[in-house]
């Protein structure tokens, strides 16, 4: 097929090739590489006649055409992928002997993709949802894949209910609606049906279900796992992603105001940080118990519905993964990545966790249908580094071509080759666990607890997290038109917390807690600082969006003080203005602005400067669009920044707004995170770069709290 022709493959970090199609090439040709003279007329008989059969560039464009789509994931359909590398800071040889956490030199090429669970493909990016986060590591003993989420827990404890979860959370089957949320009846009957559910409920009712950016979420592996080393010792683990950036959240009213301006918005976040070179950065984390002390826990370490909180087993940083190279193609890439569970390397072994088992046969069987057959880690983004030698053979799409008459073993036609390795070090050799059991459908009764580590996620939430968590309860439920549902709702999370039910029953119209809540195990702590995203790093303005409204006659000197600041730091201006034609500042001279009122919302941006200027602010404060930008700013609890004239403006804004505290002099007044000063001094720019770091002040909702 389309092999390179006219210039070979770029060489990658990593030695992954992709096949490139020859984008240099002059002429057209098909794909059986004859050259074409027209692609645009098909062939005739005569110019107002009909189409000829025999038309074989017609038919081969066309057919190529109708088969573009494959099926796409039956969850996580709605992703974005980046590649990059992954290296160790120290040898873990005491617990794994992974070979790619050996060696701190060793740079370990990944491909990473970030998902949404529930939506189409063409779903929006910033729905209220788990996000999927999927590693693949190409290492040297093959590859490992770590098909993660954003939130350390899942919803039920044994595989075999997946597909009810998923059912229950897709579009009612009816009519097919609604797109990519949990708010509606069949999601909720599922949950009240299953308590099991609790605990990632109230996980996916928080803030971490509506990240700012793929850039700062965490990432969990999730199940138990084990890590084997070299003396054949295990250790029961989980793994974690952290983001040097911190974690951040949206606003719900602001998540759904994108998922219709910007669609895209993760994804073209993700894109442009890494054609900007701010490449997004992770460590990664494991928390390790010793086989010895498998049942020395107040949860059962195998239930995927438990974290093992970090006071308890702490997390050990142990390396990095940068992600520094967008995709070439989408589809090649990001859509045809085949992520499994059970691709493991020596070193890596899996727990008896019962989601995780199931997990197991699931991802490969999906990608038989996927991906048309069963030779999809043929595909490039598939193919591990290392060679590939088996006595596998034929199926759709086969791309090798063997050579030689054995496909079989044992043989003497091709002296015994390929063999299996002689040393046991080498290959993957499955951790000899004991087993013994009668066989069961039956559930662990150390799985049946399933409110406590609920309640422990509720208590260790800061005040506004809980105010989120309530609000995010009425809207969800909200959407639920049976009423017993509703009710059912509030009965079973009285048993998380009393006052959240109570809560929750006065937004949805339902009764105080009719049930008898359940006995509960007392945990051996009541809250974890791990959990709260309060406790989040918020030190940088990296990568962070800020808006500059300006109109003709702007103070210049202001603007661009300002603007060369913020960028120094590394944060993102955009100029944005009525119209895209230069304008001029009140010093005479010109620039062009990035954006015009019309394309874009303060919903796209984490803050608002705007410099002084007479002329500009008059131009500014007379429309009403610029009022709802920074009014939305406000309600959204953003950092807002004005200078000189600039400061007037923010008194024609919203009263809640009014509110604050406003410079009336040279001294800066930073309140509720508007900043303000006469003039842009020093210490006004690192009021401002702080008030935006913090990323929202949450205490505004006090005075006008956000509707859902
Ligand atoms: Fe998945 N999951 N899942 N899942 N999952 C898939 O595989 C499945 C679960 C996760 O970016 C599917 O290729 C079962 C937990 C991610 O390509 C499918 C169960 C976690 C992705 C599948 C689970 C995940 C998937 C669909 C047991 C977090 C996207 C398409 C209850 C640790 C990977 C595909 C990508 C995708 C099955 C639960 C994460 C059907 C049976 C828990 C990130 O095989």
């Amino acid at each position: 097929m389309n092999k390179p022709t006219s210039e070979p493959a770029k060489k990658r970090e990593g030695n992954i090739e992709p096949y490139l199609l020859d984008s240099q090439g002059k002429q057209l040709t098909t794909d059986t590489g004859v050259k074409i003279n027209d692609t645009d007329n098909s062939l005739r008989a005569g110019v107002r006649g009909p189409t000829l059969m025999e038309d074989f560039h017609f038919r081969e464009k066309i057919m190529r055409f109708d088969h573009e789509r494959i099926p796409e994931r039956v969850v996580h359909a709605r992703g974005s992928g980046a590649h990059g590398y992954f290296q160790v800071y120290q040898p873990l040889a005491k617990y794994t002997k992974a070979k790619f956490l050996q060696d701190p030199n060793k740079k370990t090429p990944v491909f990473v993709r970030f998902s949404t669970v529930a939506g189409s493909r063409g779903s929006a990016d910033t729905v209220r949802d788990i996000r999927g986060f999927a590693t693949r590591f190409y290492t040297e003993d093959g590859n490992f894949d770590l098909v993660g989420n954003n939130i350390p827990i899942f919803f039920i404890q044994d595989a075999i209910k997946f597909p009810d979860l998923v059912h229950a959370v897709k579009p009612e089957q009816n009519d097919e609606v609604p797109q990519a949320s949990t708010a509606h009846d069949t999601f909720w009957d599922f949950v009240v049906n299953t308590p099991e559910t609790a605990h990632t409920v109230m996980w996916l009712l928080s803030d971490r279900a509506i990240p700012r950016s793929f850039r700062m979420m965490e990432g969990f592996g999730v199940n138990t796992y084990r890590l084997v080393n070299v003396q054949g010792e295990a250790f029961f683990v989980k793994f974690h992603w952290r983001p040097l950036l911190g974690m951040h959240s949206l606003v719900w009213d602001e998540a759904q105001k994108i998922a219709g301006k910007d669609p895209d918005f993760h994804r073209k976040d993700l894109w442009e940080a890494i054609e900007d070179g701010a490449y997004p950065e992770f460590e990664f984390g494991v928390q390790i118990i010793p086989e010895c002390d498998e049942c020395k826990f107040d949860f059962d370490i195998l239930d995927a519905t438990k974290i093992w909180p970090e006071e308890l087993v702490p997390v050990q940083l142990i390396g990095k993964m940068v992600l520094n190279r967008n995709p070439d193609n989408f589809f090649a890439e990001t859509e045809q990545i085949a992520f499994c569970v059970g691709n493991l390397v020596p070193g890596i072994d899996v727990s008896d966790d019962p989601l995780l088992q199931g997990r197991l046969f699931s991802y490969m069987d999906t990608q038989l249908t996927r991906l048309g057959g069963p030779n999809f880690n043929q595909i490039p983004i598939n193919k591990p580094l290392v060679a590939v030698v088996n006595n596998q053979r034929d199926g759709f799409h086969q791309m090798m071509v063997p050579q030689g008459r054995t496909a079989y073993h044992p043989n003497s036609l091709n002296d015994g080759y390929p063999m299996p390795g002689m040393d046991k070090n080498e290959g993957y050799v499955h951790y000899p666990e004991n087993v013994a059991g009668r066989k069961v459908r039956q559930r662990s009764e150390s799985f049946n607890d399933h409110f406590s580590q609920a309640t422990l996620f509720w208590n260790s939430m800061s005040k506004p997290e809980k105010t989120h968590i309530v609000k995010a309860f009425h809207f969800e439920v909200g959407k639920v038109g049976d009423v017993a549902t509703r009710q059912k709702v509030v009965d079973m999370f009285s048993n998380v917390d009393q006052s959240l039910a109570v809560a929750i029953a006065q937004g949805v119209g339902a009764k105080a807690p009719t049930n008898k809540t359940q006995t509960k195990k007392t945990l051996n702590i009541q809250t974890s600082k791990a959990l709260s995203m309060a406790n989040t790093p918020k030190d940088t303005v990296k990568t962070r969006k800020i808006a500059i409204l300006a109109m003709p006659g702007f103070n210049g000197k202001e603007l661009k003080k300002v603007k060369d600041a913020l960028t120094a730091k590394g944060a993102k201006t955009e100029v944005i203005s009525q119209f895209l034609s230069p304008i001029a500042s009140m010093e005479g001279e010109e620039i062009v602005p990035d954006r015009n009122f019309i394309s874009v919302s303060s919903v796209l941006y984490d803050a608002v400067f705007i410099p002084g200027g007479e002329k500009s602010i008059d131009a500014l404060s007379h429309k009403r669009y610029v009022l709802n930008f920074v009014n939305e700013a406000f309600k959204h609890c953003k950092a807002i920044g004005a200078t000189s004239e600039a400061i007037a403006l923010l008194k024609e804004a919203d009263s809640a707004l009014q509110e604050a505290k406003l410079a009336s002099d040279n001294n800066v007044v930073s309140d509720l995170g508007i900043i303000t000063s006469m003039t842009p001094s020093n210490e006004f720019i690192d009021e401002l770069v702080a008030g935006i770091a913090k990323h929202r002040y949450w205490a505004r909702e006090k005075n006008d709290p956000t509707p859902a």
